[in-house]
């Protein structure tokens, strides 16, 4: 079953899905476009939650329209407890920096710069967790963005019970968002894992998830091609020829 045969039968009332596009090979046929030029927020919300997390590698692709306004948030958790349980976004502080955050408060969340994220243009992110040693690193097209390497959120976890929200941040479970906090741009393909993968498996994540029929590097916890999501506010899905441009 395809990604978007997923969306449709998870489809509610209120929820807005344009575009329904049959992949044409693979899963990685189909990309979702968040834009809200009348300040709505386009969002997915997963159907179900994610079970205890100690350790994780979260992958994706994603074109940022813009790169100056808006944060760009690509991943929001949000549990009863804490409304930031796992928060990823982008944002420019003097160069372009991936940020995570893991539970609130102090010590809790970090910036990895990025100098080579750029916008408008096609780029495969990983982030890797640990909460043995709260190391947490960032990966650009499968290499190491620099040799920077931040330590966050030691001896946590992410508690199942949440919400995992794309393209916008939660302040509260499934709400709370706010327009500068949202994603402008287009993601696909992405992916979670219950541990921090090595290098030399982020090395080929790129390519590997564009393998039809190729499990082995597809998120245990997310899925891109299995995941089920509801679509709110203007979330639009279209074609992608990324994988077959490789
Ligand atoms: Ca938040």
């Amino acid at each position: 079953m395809t990604f978007l045969q997923l969306l449709v039968l998870s489809c509610v009332s209120g929820v807005l899905v344009s575009s329904m596009t049959t992949p044409r090979k693979g899963h990685l046929a189909t990309k979702v476009r968040f834009s809200h030029p009348d300040s709505s927020i386009p969002r997915l919300n997963m159907i179900g939650t994610l079970p205890t997390v100690r350790e994780m590698t979260l992958a994706f692709w994603v074109k940022l329209h813009q790169f100056d306004e808006y944060s760009n948030t690509v991943f929001s958790y949000a549990h009863p407890s804490d409304d930031n349980e796992l928060a990823i976004w982008f944002e420019i502080k003097e160069v372009p920096h991936i940020a995570i955050q893991i539970h609130s408060g102090e010590g809790h969340h970090g910036y990895i710069p990025c100098p080579k994220i750029v916008a408008r243009q096609w780029q495969h992110i990983t982030l890797t967790w640990s909460t043995q040693s709260g190391t947490t690193n960032a990966y650009l097209n499968g290499h190491q963005c620099t040799n920077t390497t931040i330590t966050i959120s030691r001896g946590l976890e992410l508690r199942s019970g949440g919400l995992v929200v794309l393209g916008a941040d939660q302040d509260s479970v499934g709400g709370g968002f706010v327009v500068k906090e949202t994603l402008e741009g287009e993601l696909t393909d992405l992916h979670m894992w219950d541990e921090a993968l090595d290098e030399e498996q982020i090395s080929i994540i790129p390519s590997s998830t564009c393998t039809e029929g190729d499990l082995e590097f597809h998120g245990n916890l997310i899925d891109w091609s299995r995941s089920a999501f509801r679509a709110f506010d203007g979330v639009s899905f279209h074609p992608t020829t990324l994988c077959l441009r490789q």
